[in-house]
Order: C-alpha cells, then sequence, then structure tokens
C-alpha cells in the first residue's frame, strides 16, 4: 500500500538551528547585505537587510484604488477557495529575483518533517534556497508584495473565495479538535521566510498537502502563496486532482493549506524539457480578531482569579 501524501510546510517554520552545515558556507560570495542567519537541518538560511533586496519598482504600487482588469483575480476552478491573480510581479523583477536566488545558490529542497527537514527524493526532487527578509513592515520587498496581495484576499480564513465571507470552523490535525472559527482569522501579513524554487529537467515536486506555519497562538497561516517567476516551459505545472494550473510569469496562485478544510492535494509536475521552471513561495498569515484574544485573556485572567483564591 503507498504511504499517504505528506504534509509539508516546506521550511516555512522557523526552527532553532541544531545541526551543522551541509555544505561549506558561501559568505564569501554573497550579494552585498545578504547574510547566512543560521542553518536549518544544514540549510542555510539567507537574509537580506532591506536597502539589499531585490527592488520591486512597480509605479502602480501607491495606488489602493487601483482597478486594472489585469490585476483582476480569478477562481481556480474545481479547486475551491484557489485563486489566481495576475501580474503581480512585472517581468523585470522575476528576472531580478530570479538572479538574485542564482547567485545565493539551490541545493536539494528538503522536505519538513516532525524531526527537522529531510532528503526525500521520492517526494520531491527540485531545488530551493531559503531566504529571509525583516518582518513588521521594516522590509520594502515584503510590504510592496503585501500591498499588491492583500487586496485580493479572502475577508477571512472562513471565506471560500476572495472577499466572501462563510461561516465554517476548523479543525486541527490531531484528532479532529475544533480549533477556532475560522473567520475569526484575518489576513494580517506574508511569512516573512520565501522560499524560491528551481526545477531543472525531471525535477518534480510529488502530491503532498502543505503543511502551516504558526507565528505565536494567535497568528497562523492558512494559504499558501506561489509567485510563477518564468513561463514557457514544458511540463512544470501546478496540478491538483482534476485540474492543472500552467504557470505564468508574475502570476500569482493562492489555496488554503494546513488544518484548513479546503486544503488541497497537489503537486508541482515534473519539468520536461530543459528550460528550468522558478517559483516565489510563502505564506498568507492570518491573525485573530482582537476582540477573540480579549475575550481568550479575561478568561485567562478569570481563571487565574479562580485559582488564587482556591489556593490554599
Ligand atoms: O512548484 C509548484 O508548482 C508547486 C509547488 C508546491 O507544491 C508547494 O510549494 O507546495
Amino acid at each position: 500500500m503507498e504511504d499517504a501524501p505528506p504534509s509539508t510546510n516546506d521550511g516555512g517554520t522557523k526552527t532553532p538551528p541544531r545541526t551543522p552545515p551541509r555544505t561549506p558556507p558561501r559568505e564569501f560570495a554573497l550579494p552585498p547585505g545578504t547574510m547566512v542567519r543560521g542553518y536549518e537541518s544544514g540549510v542555510p538560511i539567507y537574509y537580506t537587510k532591506g536597502e539589499h533586496e531585490p527592488p520591486l519598482l512597480r509605479h502602480d504600487d501607491d495606488d489602493d484604488d487601483d482597478d486594472d482588469v489585469s490585476h483582476h483575480s480569478t477562481p481556480v476552478k474545481s479547486v475551491k477557495g484557489a485563486f489566481t491573480v495576475d501580474h503581480i510581479l512585472d517581468k523585470k523583477e522575476c528576472i531580478r529575483i530570479i538572479q538574485y536566488a542564482e547567485r545565493l545558490g539551490f541545493q536539494d529542497a528538503l522536505v519538513s518533517t516532525g524531526h527537522g527537514m529531510k532528503k526525500m527524493s521520492n517526494i520531491r526532487s527540485n531545488q530551493r534556497v531559503i531566504w529571509e527578509v525583516d518582518s513588521d513592515g521594516k522590509s520594502p520587498f515584503l510590504r510592496t508584495l503585501w500591498a499588491r496581495i492583500r487586496r485580493h484576499l479572502p475577508v477571512d480564513a472562513a471565506s471560500f473565495a476572495p472577499c466572501e465571507s462563510r461561516g465554517s470552523r476548523c479543525f486541527d490535525d490531531e484528532g479532529g479538535r475544533e480549533i477556532s472559527a475560522l473567520s475569526e482569522f484575518k489576513p494580517c501579513d506574508l511569512n516573512e521566510r520565501f522560499r524560491l524554487y528551481k526545477y531543472d529537467a525531471r525535477q518534480v515536486f510529488k502530491w503532498h498537502f502543505d503543511g502551516s506555519y504558526a507565528r505565536n497562538s494567535d497568528e497562523g497561516s492558512f494559504l499558501t502563496l506561489i509567485i510563477y517567476l518564468n513561463e514557457g516551459f514544458e511540463g512544470g505545472a501546478t496540478s491538483f486532482s482534476k485540474v492543472k494550473v500552467v504557470p505564468k510569469q508574475g502570476t500569482a496562485l493562492l489555496f488554503y493549506h494546513g488544518p484548513h478544510p479546503l486544503s488541497p492535494l497537489h503537486e508541482g509536475s515534473v519539468l520536461v524539457g530543459k528550460t528550468p521552471k522558478y517559483v516565489l513561495r510563502t505564506d498568507v498569515m492570518f491573525k485573530r480578531r482582537a476582540s477573540r484574544r480579549t475575550a481568550d485573556m479575561e478568561e485567562d485572567a478569570a481563571s487565574n482569579e479562580r485559582a488564587t483564591r482556591t489556593s490554599p
């Protein structure tokens, strides 16, 4: 019998560095302003200071009312909650990101497991670079990308399409315990840990579910964000059980992941020809509504007080 498809958050979760590097440090060759922040399961985690990031310079970034049709989102047929948005990055921006990733250097992509990241070539054979920027609004790259993405997002994690709300509920992985009403979680920003993928001929990321990244008890990711950095290669679609999304340069693909009930099984299908495929990957983070957090804190305070009163 075949094993169940794996669930992986693809290196998006930060774990304390434990193991020594698998490859010698490459700091000597790094672009200015980029450093190795540490190693996780031997994989270097690169970090770039804001002013040295590959710039995102499109002219329409300040225009909140931009209703250019080419920026509209399109649902992915037969994958509930999944949608694409064209022109999230322009051609120049995609090329700069690819060149930047090539300077950092791709390595075999590992698979995240409960015990760190492991090479599992039966599941994925593509290459990857893990690259972090500053969170808290300090990274121009993250800030700009978020501004372009956020207007297309569902209003909360219970919505099945951009800007539509429903009242479904969410269960965790172990035994179906309800973790919270999904509608309490609103999109708040992007995971500052980007993963850049490269697929050469015959490389693949086989059928799997994406895991989520929990930043803290009130913030976690519910959506995968994939941005295609190039197009025109053979094979290399993102495949779901009934439909394939053919990569288009600069287009974003978003779908639910982690404990979300709409998390779809999917695959980065095998690349056939000689032109490599490049992808930028991160997660959309959601934050629990403040009123709920306050209610939880009040409940905690009340139970502390009860505990204090009953203590000897
Ligand atoms: O490369 C692709 O098209 C898909 C990537 C993927 O499956 C993932 O990041 O979870």
